[in-house]
C-alpha cells in the first residue's frame, strides 16, 4: 500500500479524497495556489505545498510544480480528483516516469477515450451500441454530405477532441450541412487545436444516463448502476440522481453489462463512467467515457454503500476490488444538488466572502463542501461550493429531504443556485421523473413566460 498520497486538486473534491486517505491510514499532502492558502484541504492535510499563483495554469495545472511537491514530500501516489489534470494522459505519463502512482486509469485508456471518434470505433469493435454515423473522422464537406444522407437527418456534428458539448452542431436539413461542418471544424481547431469532426444521427430529447464502473488490475470489472444526469444547462449538470426514474432492473442489468464490456475492451483500470443516450423507445447508445471520478459519484455511493474514492486508491495500489458484481445492490434513491456560487437567474458567477453558512445534517443527508462561515470563494476556479445529497427509501423521500434541507440552508455573502434547485424540485415534470436533456430549456422558457406555478 502507499504511505503518502498527494492530492492534486482543491475545493470539495480535495477534502473528499483527504477523508478517503485518512480512512485508509495514509499520510496526505495538499497542494494549493496562493489564494487557497487558508482552504480546509490545506488545514486538514498532514503537509501542504504552495504550487503557484491564482491562475490554474500556474498552479493546479502546473505539472512541474506538482511533481516537485510530490518528490520533496516523498509522496508515492497522486490523486488528481476531477477537472484540472484528472484526464491528462500526459500528466499520467509523467507520474509514471517519475515513479509516482497516478490514481486513475493508465495513460493509454485516458488518451483513447479523450479522442471521441477513436473511442467510438473501439466501442463498435467491442460490440457496444453506438449511433449510426461516420466511421471515424469526416474528411471533407463531400464526405459529410454523403454520411448525413446515409443516416438521415437530423444529424449532429461533434468535435473529436471535444466532449461535454463543445464544438457540436445539430443539422436539421441538407442545406445547412456544409456551413455547419466548416464552423464545427473551425471551432474545434480553435478550442482544442484539432479540427477533426465526426457525424452521427441526432436523437431528439434523449436522456443522459451514465453507468459507474470500477475495475482493478486483476481484470475484475464491476458496474455500480446508473445516474440520471439529464438536468443540465449548457452542459453543466445541476442535479443528478440514482437510480434513474425510468431504468428498471432489466435495463440496468443490460446497460451495466454493456458498460462492463466497454471498460474491459480497453483494459480499463480504476473508476470510470460510461455515458449513454437513452431514446424514447428504450434504446441506449454509447456517447463518451469519462476516465475519472466524477462530481456526482456521491449519489452512487449513497445507493450502493460503497466508497468509490477508497476503492480507487486500493486498485491503484494493485489490490483487488473489495467487492464483486454479486455484492452490488441498489438501495433506495439519492439526489444531488450542485450548489454553485452564481446568480440563480442569470447564472453569472458570484464569488466572494461567505458571511454565514449553515446546512443541516440529519437522516439521509450528506454534504460534500469546503465552504464554512468566513471562507472566501475565489473567482479563479469553478463555482461549485457544495454538493448537497439526500438519500431516502424511495424517490419521493429523497426529494422531500432535499427540499427540507435546502429550505433551511443559509449561505450569505454570495448568491447561490439554491433558489433554482428549489424551483426544479417543485416542478411537476421533475416530480413525475419526466426529465430529458431539454428539461432546463423548457424550464427557463416557462420561468420567463411566467407559466411556472
Ligand atoms: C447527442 C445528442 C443527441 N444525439 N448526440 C451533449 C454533450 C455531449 N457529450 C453529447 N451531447 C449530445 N449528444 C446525438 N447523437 C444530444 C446531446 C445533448 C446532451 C447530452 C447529454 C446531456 C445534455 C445534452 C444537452 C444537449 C445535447
Amino acid at each position: 500500500m502507499f504511505k503518502k498520497v498527494l492530492i492534486a486538486n482543491r475545493g470539495e473534491i480535495a477534502l473528499r479524497v483527504l477523508w478517503a486517505c485518512k480512512e485508509l491510514g495514509l499520510k496526505t499532502v495538499a497542494v494549493y495556489s496562493e489564494p487557497d492558502r487558508e482552504s480546509l484541504h490545506v488545514r486538514f492535510a498532514d503537509q501542504a505545498v504552495c504550487i503557484g499563483p491564482a491562475r490554474s495554469i500556474d498552479s493546479y495545472l502546473n505539472v512541474p510544480a506538482i511533481i516537485t511537491a510530490a518528490e520533496i514530500t516523498n509522496a508515492d501516489a497522486i490523486h488528481p480528483g476531477y477537472g484540472f489534470l484528472a484526464e491528462s494522459a500526459y500528466f499520467a505519463e509523467i507520474c509514471e516516469a517519475c515513479n509516482i502512482k497516478f490514481i486513475g486509469p493508465g495513460p493509454q485508456a485516458i488518451r483513447l477515450m479523450g479522442d471521441k471518434s477513436r473511442a467510438k470505433k473501439a466501442m463498435i469493435k467491442a460490440g457496444v451500441p453506438v449511433l449510426p454515423g461516420s466511421t471515424g473522422v469526416v474528411e471533407d464537406e463531400e464526405a459529410a454530405v454523403r454520411v448525413a444522407k446515409d443516416v438521415g437527418y437530423p444529424v449532429i456534428l461533434k468535435a473529436s477532441a471535444g466532449g461535454g458539448g463543445r464544438g457540436m452542431r445539430v443539422v436539421k436539413n441538407p442545406a445547412d450541412l456544409a456551413q455547419a461542418y466548416r464552423s464545427a471544424s473551425a471551432e474545434a481547431a480553435a478550442a482544442f487545436g484539432v479540427p477533426d469532426v465526426y457525424i452521427e444521427k441526432y436523437i431528439e430529447r434523449p436522456r443522459h444516463i451514465e453507468i459507474q464502473v470500477m475495475a482493478d488490475a486483476k481484470g475484475n470489472v464491476v458496474s455500480l448502476g446508473e445516474r440520471e444526469c439529464s438536468i443540465q444547462r449548457r452542459h453543466q449538470k445541476l442535479l443528478e440522481e440514482a437510480p434513474s426514474p425510468v431504468v428498471n432492473d432489466k435495463l440496468r442489468r443490460r446497460m451495466g453489462k454493456t458498460a462492463v464490456e466497454a471498460a474491459a475492451a480497453v483494459q480499463y483500470v480504476n473508476a470510470g463512467t460510461i455515458e449513454f443516450l437513452l431514446d424514447h423507445e428504450g434504446n441506449y447508445y454509447f456517447m463518451e467515457m469519462n476516465t475519472r471520478i466524477q462530481v456526482e459519484h456521491g449519489v452512487t455511493e449513497l445507493v450502493t454503500g460503497r466508497d468509490l474514492v477508497k476503492e480507487q486508491i486500493l486498485v491503484a495500489a494493485g489490490q483487488p476490488m473489495s467487492f464483486s458484481q454479486r455484492d452490488v445492490a441498489i438501495g433506495g434513491h439519492a439526489i444531488e444538488c450542485r450548489v454553485n456560487a452564481e446568480d440563480p437567474r442569470t447564472f453569472a458567477p458570484s464569488p466572494g466572502h461567505v458571511r454565514h453558512f449553515y446546512v443541516p445534517g440529519g437522516p439521509g443527508v450528506r454534504v460534500d463542501t469546503f465552504a464554512h462561515e468566513g471562507c472566501t470563494i475565489p473567482p479563479y476556479y469553478d463555482s461549485l461550493v457544495a454538493k448537497v445529497m439526500t438519500h431516502g427509501r424511495d424517490r419521493r423521500e429523497a426529494i422531500d429531504r432535499m427540499r427540507r434541507t435546502l429550505e433551511v440552508t443559509v449561505v450569505e455573502g454570495i448568491k447561490t443556485s439554491i433558489p433554482l434547485h428549489l424551483e426544479i424540485l417543485r416542478h411537476p415534470e421533475f416530480v413525475k421523473g419526466e426529465v430529458d436533456t431539454h428539461f432546463m430549456e423548457r424550464f427557463m422558457a416557462q420561468k420567463k413566460a411566467g407559466t411556472l406555478s
